[in-house]
């Protein structure tokens, strides 16, 4: 049984910010990272959480990404904002772009933010939940690394890409879900792989194109998408939307920019706004009432909405005033700051 550290909630970020400070970020970095990472640590997503300080400290080991770099928000006047990380990680970007795309999208109903020449290690639910904080509804995709097959295929072509979609509700939480249109996130497999745990079946093929539930295998060989050929589908909209559609990589560029170094991907990432008011004829409440219906028979049969149980996890971790995470992790962590 692994034995698990608890860390204040202060801790999260007082941690992260020594971390990515020792390692080479600046102060603005630094900053818009350890919020990703409370946010996610606070809903105990573990495998986009604090544990991806690891990933944040080899990409700064990579020598590629600018720990410093200032986004620029490109200027127009139609719906499409964009945004260049200039070799920044994506958060601070998004954050530079997102006043600008909330603003679009209530004066042309849709709004779209592609945000270029990011490096990518976070999760999508916080940036969709911004969206629908502001009462619209949101989307956000990006390719990764080529460490997925297709189906049918055998070798990685297309990334774990996420797909994230935010839902206003009134009063109440938002309906989101983000998910890795691959079985398993890759950060869920090397979580795995630490518990010294095997995989479910149908996550990933060996090197030589044989099922594996063995995560050293599984990361060696290549992982497969959920929902076989849909998700499959599914995965190459991600790569076409968030990479050429946008003028950037694709999971497969990605991969050969890194040259095999570890580390986040580099990429690009698209977000899409709606507007609820521009599209309802001046019925929002009525339509409303019609979305809360269908989430009420979801639930009156037993079943449950996506991002509840991570509610759940900040209601209580807020509570209790702390989170939890492996102490090897814990321990690997300040090492990082030696
Ligand atoms: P999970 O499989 O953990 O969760 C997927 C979603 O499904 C969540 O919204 C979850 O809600 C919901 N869900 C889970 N079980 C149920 C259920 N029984 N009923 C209804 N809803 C359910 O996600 P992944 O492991 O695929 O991805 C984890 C994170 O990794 C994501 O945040 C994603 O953005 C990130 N990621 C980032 C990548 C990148 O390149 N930047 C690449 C791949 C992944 P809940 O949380 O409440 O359980
Ligand atoms: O978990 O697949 C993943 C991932 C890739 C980049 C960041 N997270």
């Amino acid at each position: 049984m692994t034995s698990s550290k608890q860390i204040s909630l202060s801790e999260i970020k007082t941690l992260s910010l020594s971390i990515l400070s020792h390692v080479g970020y600046g102060r603005a970095h630094a900053a818009a990272i350890t919020e990703m990472l409370y946010a996610c640590q606070l809903d105990d997503c573990q495998s986009h959480g604090l544990f991806r300080l690891i990933m944040c400290a080899q990409t700064m080991l990579a020598g590629k990404v600018d720990g410093h770099a200032l986004p620029h928000v490109a200027h127009s006047d139609n719906a499409v904002v964009k945004v260049d990380a200039r070799g920044g990680i994506s958060l601070l970007a998004f954050e530079k772009a997102l006043p600008a795309l909330v603003e679009k999208s209530r004066h042309h109903g849709i709004a779209a933010m592609a945000i270029n020449n990011c490096f990518h290690f976070s999760a999508l639910w916080p940036e969709v939940e911004r969206l629908s904080a502001a009462g619209l509804a949101a989307m956000a995709m990006v390719p990764s690394h080529s460490w997925v097959a297709p189906a049918g295929g055998t070798r990685g072509s297309l990334g774990t890409n996420p797909l994230a979609f935010s839902w206003p509700r009134s009063g109440q939480d938002p309906f989101t879900f983000d998910f890795a249109t691959s079985g398993f996130a890759r950060g869920e497999i090397e979580l795995y792989k630490r518990a010294g745990k095997p995989l479910p079946a149908g996550v990933a093929i060996d090197r030589d194109g044989n099922p594996t539930t063995d995560p050293q295998s599984a990361l060696d060989g290549a992982m497969l998408t959920f929902g076989g050929y849909k998700g499959s589908a599914l995965s190459v909209m991600i790569e076409l939307l968030a990479g050429p559609l946008i003028d950037d990589m694709t999971s497969l560029e990605s991969m050969e920019f890194a040259g095999g170094a570890a580390g986040a991907p580099y990429h690009g990432e698209i977000i899409l706004a709606f507007d609820p008011v521009q599209f309802s004829n001046g019925k929002v409440a009525e339509n409303d009432a019609r979305a809360e219906r269908l989430f009420a028979d979801i639930i009156d049969q037993g079943a449950r909405l996506p991002s509840q149980r991570r509610f759940a996890a900040r209601a209580r971790n807020l509570k209790r005033g702390y989170v939890e995470i492996p102490e090897a992790l814990y321990n690997e962590l300040l090492s990082l700051r030696d």
